[in-house]
């Protein structure tokens, strides 16, 4: 198909929507990133029944029931252990796994550094609000130190993880930071890492309006198409010792070939596997 009819036949975004209303607080931050997502899919001349969505679970990872593409709402920090496992059996699939910072860097931390040296090609968006918000409001590993809370008071005084930097020391292939609030720049960012060959890691700064209102200062701290593209690590190295966690853009965007299962006896296997289950 060429790229004219290719655009003719799209679906428009809603076409990615259920009908299921988001049981988001209002204002979440959440729902402007089912809106780029949707977008992006759109833009991307996929199909629902070609995409399938993979969470773990709090309230960002609800998302897979608010699109109408195929989704798995997993256990508490395993969905990219379960997205690498379901783009190995089905390659043909667009695989990507949504979930928030608690979920993928506290319980699901050792998930994400061998999902960024696996470099399985499927992509992997972060709604970080820097809060456990599904759970009511503790500390998660992004959190500031000197967050002041009922559940912290004083702040934890643990240092921040670093999420871009450790993608980046441990092989993802296309790193990026957007913001839900800039809902043009985050799909365009959505678009460029589903595309990108590998494991493609978005960090996207989503406001809980509920437990950190003052995150709704985050829309005039963000500095849009702050980070330009590096091919090379190093380089991408340093431009993150300049980074306040409020530059957007796309960090990095590698050549590593993406993972290929060995041979056949993989897909053999993953074949049965899938017999076993049959109904
Ligand atoms: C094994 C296990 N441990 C703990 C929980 C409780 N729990 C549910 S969601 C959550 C944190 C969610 O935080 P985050 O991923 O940042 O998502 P948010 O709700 O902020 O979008 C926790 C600790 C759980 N469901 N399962
Ligand atoms: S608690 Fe926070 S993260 Fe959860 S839905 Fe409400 S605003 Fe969003």
């Amino acid at each position: 198909m060429n790229e004219a009819s290719a655009v003719a036949a799209a679906l428009a975004p809603a076409a990615f929507k259920s009908d299921i209303k988001p049981v988001w607080c209002p204002g979440c931050g959440d729902y402007g990133v089912v809106n780029a997502l949707s977008k992006a899919l759109a833009k991307l001349s996929l199909r629902p029944e070609n995409v399938a969505i993979v969470s773990g679970i709090g309230c960002s990872s609800r998302i897979p029931a608010y699109t109408s593409c195929y989704g798995f709402h997993g256990v508490h920090g395993r969905a990219l252990a379960a997205g690498t496992g379901l783009k190995i059996a089905r390659p043909d699939l667009t695989v990507i796994v949504t979930g928030g910072d608690g979920d993928g860097y506290s319980i699901g931390g050792n998930h994400f550094l061998h999902a960024c040296r696996r470099n399985v090609d499927m992509t992997y968006i972060v709604m970080d609000n820097r809060v456990y918000g599904m759970t009511k409001g503790q500390p998660s590993p992004t959190t500031e130190p000197d967050w002041d809370s009922k559940l912290s008071p004083e702040g934890t005084g643990l240092r921040e993880f670093l999420p871009m930097v450790v993608a980046l020391a441990s092989g993802a292939n296309f790193i990026a930071r957007a913001f839900t609030g800039d809902p043009n720049g985050l799909a365009e960012v959505l678009v460029q890492a589903v595309r990108h060959p590998g494991f493609s890691f978005v960090e996207v700064l989503s406001p809980c309006i509920t437990f950190r209102p003052e995150q709704l200062e985050w829309k005039k701290m963000v500095k849009p198409g702050a980070l330009k593209p590096a091919r090379d690590v190093a380089r991408a190295a340093r431009r993150m010792l300049r980074d306040d966690g409020f530059d957007l853009g796309v960090l990095y965007a590698g050549e590593r070939a993406a993972y290929q299962p060995r041979g056949p006896r993989m897909a053999r296997e993953a074949a049965e596997l899938a017999r076993g289950f049959a109904l």
